[in-house]
């Protein structure tokens, strides 16, 4: 495991080149460094159709030092299954498939064949990047979108529904390893890739990835708007494996609830919650509160 006096197997540089295409402070290009510092050139990324396609750069040019698959929007799931079974077939064992995915990708339009893959337990890590939309073509609402968030598909008030919850939709299948993790806390999510990678079978990991193009906040400031949806307790950081969730460290100290910042702090900060009534903000701590006694009951 990971502490901060290990070296890394690889620099981070090595597979994150400069000069992606990126918007400013864009929470993609932070992830795939920690993939980078983890899988090295090793790793075989899917990535169906979301900003991360454009993030890579226009053929022949390629931001990243690995392999990429662009598939189909739905597919990312089903082409890394075949990847992973085509690597096994010829004995390659030290080779990474790493489907990288938006929520649309994998909440709405990927979720069948997720499923799928998941069932057949392919030996995959698959990681859904949530910035809550559908960014790349222009912040429509998805299922990820949290409640009261505006969208440009959503009532300018904010969306009426909650969250879908798709680590726990996964825990549900049964497979090996399911964690959720935040581009806030790059060690916790190097920490939960290399255990997943000594995982055989399929790995599922949920990625809290603030937008700031989408969120309507500063570009300065996506690693705060990160680290205050763990310290209010909205997002909360776990790993679920052998039958047993354990809470992260950075989410430890917030299992109680008046050690939480309070969810203001964390809404206030972007724009898409401008219009969002006390009344909502109530209904938000509600939900809060369910997801943390879920939590707990597993724990
Ligand atoms: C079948 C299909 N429908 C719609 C699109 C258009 N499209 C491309 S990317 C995208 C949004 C992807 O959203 P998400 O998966 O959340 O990733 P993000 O862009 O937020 O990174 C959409 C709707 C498409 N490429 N294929
Ligand atoms: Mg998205």
């Amino acid at each position: 495991m990971y502490s901060r006096k290990s070296p890394l197997p690889y620099k981070m540089r090595d597979v994150v080149l400069p000069g992606d295409a990126a918007c400013p402070g864009c929470p993609i290009p932070i992830a795939w460094k920690v993939l980078g510092a983890v899988f090295g050139e090793k790793m075989i990324l899917v990535i169906p159709a979301c900003c991360s396609s454009v993030v890579v750069g226009p053929y022949p040019y390629s931001s990243i030092k690995a392999s990429v698959v662009h598939v189909a929007f739905a597919s990312a799931a089903a082409v890394a299954s075949g990847i992973a079974e085509a690597l096994e077939r010829r004995g390659i064992t030290d080779v990474y498939v790493v489907a990288w995915a938006g929520d649309g990708g994998t909440a709405d339009i990927g979720m069948a064949s997720l499923s799928g893959a998941a069932e057949r337990n392919h030996n995959i890590i698959y990681i859904m990047y949530d910035n809550e939309a559908y960014m790349n073509t222009g912040i429509q609402r998805s299922s990820a979108t949290p409640y009261g968030a505006w969208t440009t598909t959503t009532p300018i008030i904010g969306k009426t529904e909650h969250k879908k919850d798709v680590a726990k939709i996964m825990i549900a299948h049964g497979i090996p390893y399911v964690a959720t993790a935040s581009i806030g806390y790059p060690h916790d999510l190097y920490a939960k890739l290399e255990r997943a990678k000594s995982i055989h079978g399929f790995k599922f990991i949920h990625l809290h990835a603030p937008c700031p193009v989408g969120w309507r906040f500063d570009p300065r400031y996506t690693i705060k708007v990160a680290k205050l949806a763990v310290e209010t307790g909205m997002w909360i950081l776990y790993e679920y494996y052998d039958g047993k969730l354990r809470i992260s460290g950075p989410s430890k100290p917030f299992i109680d609830s008046k050690r939480r910042k309070p969810i203001e702090e964390y809404l206030k900060l972007q724009g898409r919650f401008r219009k969002i009534t006390p009344e909502k903000v109530e209904e938000i701590r509600k939900y809060v509160d369910e997801n943390w006694r879920w939590v707990k009951l597993l724990s």
